[in-house]
C-alpha cells in the first residue's frame, strides 16, 4: 500500500524581514510529513495561490515516492512550464517530497543523493561599507569568525551615487550610477585586497548594474584582483555577452540566482562560459533540477555556489546544504545569518561554526517548522522599492 500525499499546506511567515514560503506535505503515514521552500519573497501571494489553488488539487492522493514523475507532471500540468512562480510551488512540493523519502529512509537527503564528499560546506560572509576602509574593517572582523571567503560590497548593489544629475521632472526611484559603481568599487577591491592575505578569497557581486561592454571591462580590470568569483556581471537577457568575458580574461564568474528555466543555464555550461553556477534552488523547481544542474555542471569543470539570502528558507538552505555536501563539484556556499527568532521557528537550521555549515545528521533534512510560532510573524504586504533602480537621467534600470 503506498504513503500518499494526504494534505498541501502553505506557511507563509516574515520573522525578520524577508518574506517566507514553506510547502508542508503531510502523508497517509500518521506522523510523517515533509517540508519544502517556495520562497519567492516578492510575489508570495503569487505562490501561495500557484499552490493551494492548482497544485494541491493534482496532488492530494499521490504516491510520496515518486517525486520524479510528480516534479515532472506538475511542470506541464498547467500546459505552460517554468517561470519564477510555478517553480517555487514545484520546488515546495519537491524538497517537502526529498525530506520525506529521506525520513522514510531513516537517512539524511545528501546520502539519497550519494553520500558525503565533505563534512561541511564552506560558506562565504557579506561585507559591506560606505567606504573602502569600512569594508576592509568588516572583511578582517569576518575572516576573525572563520571565514575564508568574504564577498565585498560598496553601498549595495550599484553603490551610492554621489551625485545626482537627473533631469527636471526625473521619476523618483532607487537611484544609482554604474560607471561610479564600477570605478568606486574597483578602487575597493584593490584596497582590500592590498590589505588582506593572499588566501582571504574575495567575491563580488555585480547585480547586473552594468551595461555589457562595462561588464566585461569590470571584469578585466578586477582580474589582477584574483577574485574567487565575480557574479551576475550581466542580466539574463544579455547571456550572449558572457562570451565576450571568457575571451578576454580569466576572472572566475557566477550567474545564475535569476534563472528560471535550463535554456538560460544550459548554453553557458556547455560552452564553459561561466565557472559556478548560482541559482536559486526553488527559482528552477527544487532539488531535483538542482541535482541534474549540478552533475551536469560537473562534467563541464564548472562548480556549485547555489543563492543563499536572506530570502530564502531556512528549508532552503537546509536543502542548499544536502546539495553541498553531495556534490564532488561543490564551489562555496552563500550564507546570511538568521536570526535567533528565525532559528527558533525553524528547529535544525543549519549552523555554520568557523566558516563552515555543518548538518545535524536527522533523516531527511534535518529541519523542522513551528508553525504555531511562524503564525505570530504573518507576511506584510509592501511594494518593493529597491527594484524601482533608475539610471542618472532618471530611465528605468534592471535592479
Ligand atoms: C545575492 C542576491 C540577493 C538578491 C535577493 C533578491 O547574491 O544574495 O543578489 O541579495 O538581491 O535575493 O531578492
Ligand atoms: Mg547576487
Amino acid at each position: 500500500m503506498p504513503v500518499t500525499i494526504r494534505d498541501v499546506s502553505t506557511i507563509l511567515t516574515q520573522p525578520a524581514g524577508s518574506r517566507l514560503i514553506v510547502v508542508k506535505i503531510v502523508t497517509s503515514q500518521p506522523g510523517l510529513y515533509g517540508l519544502g521552500c517556495a520562497t519567492f519573497t516578492q510575489r508570495f501571494h503569487a505562490v501561495h495561490t500557484a499552490i493551494e489553488k492548482h497544485l494541491k488539487p493534482f496532488l492530494i492522493g499521490r504516491d510520496v515516492d515518486r517525486i520524479e514523475d510528480i516534479w515532472q507532471t506538475s511542470m506541464v500540468n498547467g500546459y505552460w512550464r517554468n517561470g519564477p512562480v510555478l517553480n517555487n510551488a514545484i520546488s515546495g512540493v519537491d524538497i517537502a517530497l526529498w525530506d520525506i523519502k529521506g525520513k522514510r529512509a531513516g537517512m539524511p537527503v545528501y546520502q539519497l543523493l550519494g553520500g558525503k564528499c565533505r563534512e561541511a560546506a564552506a560558506c562565504y560572509a557579506h561585507a559591506d561599507g560606505g567606504d573602502r576602509n569600512e569594508v576592509l574593517d568588516n572583511v578582517l572582523k569576518f575572516h576573525e569568525q572563520g571565514y575564508q571567503h568574504i564577498r565585498v560590497q560598496m553601498g549595495g548593489y550599484g553603490g551610492r551615487t554621489s551625485r545626482l544629475r537627473a533631469p527636471e521632472g526625473a521619476q523618483e526611484g532607487a537611484y544609482y550610477d554604474p560607471r561610479e559603481y564600477a570605478r568606486g568599487v574597483l578602487d575597493m577591491i584593490g584596497h582590500v585586497r592590498a590589505n588582506t592575505a593572499p588566501h582571504v578569497e574575495l567575491l563580488h557581486d555585480v547585480h547586473e548594474r552594468l551595461v555589457p561592454i562595462d561588464a566585461v571591462q569590470f571584469a578585466k580590470d578586477a582580474e589582477p584582483f584574483k577574485l574567487f568569483f565575480l557574479e551576475d556581471p550581466l542580466a539574463p537577457e544579455d547571456l550572449e555577452w558572457f562570451r565576450n568575458i571568457r575571451r578576454q580574461c580569466a576572472t572566475p564568474i557566477a550567474m545564475g540566482e535569476l534563472f528560471n528555466h535550463p535554456r538560460e543555464w544550459t548554453p553557458l555550461i556547455q560552452d564553459r562560459l561561466i565557472d559556478f553556477i548560482r541559482m536559486h534552488v526553488s527559482q528552477m523547481g527544487g532539488l531535483t533540477p538542482a541535482r541534474n544542474a549540478a552533475a551536469f555542471a560537473g562534467m563541464y569543470g564548472i562548480r556549485t555556489a547555489w543563492h543563499g539570502p536572506g530570502d530564502v528558507s531556512p528549508v532552503g538552505h537546509a536543502a542548499n546544504l544536502h546539495l553541498d555536501l553531495w556534490a564532488p563539484n561543490f564551489g562555496i556556499q552563500e550564507w546570511c545569518r538568521f536570526d535567533d527568532r528565525v532559528s527558533e521557528i525553524f528547529p535544525g537550521t543549519p549552523e555554520v561554526r568557523g566558516g563552515y555549515m555543518y548538518p545535524n545528521d536527522r533523516p531527511g533534512l534535518g529541519i523542522d517548522l513551528n508553525e504555531d510560532l511562524a503564525a505570530k510573524y504573518p507576511c506584510q504586504d509592501e511594494i518593493i522599492d529597491w527594484t524601482q533602480t533608475r539610471l542618472p537621467d532618471g530611465s528605468p534600470a534592471r535592479p
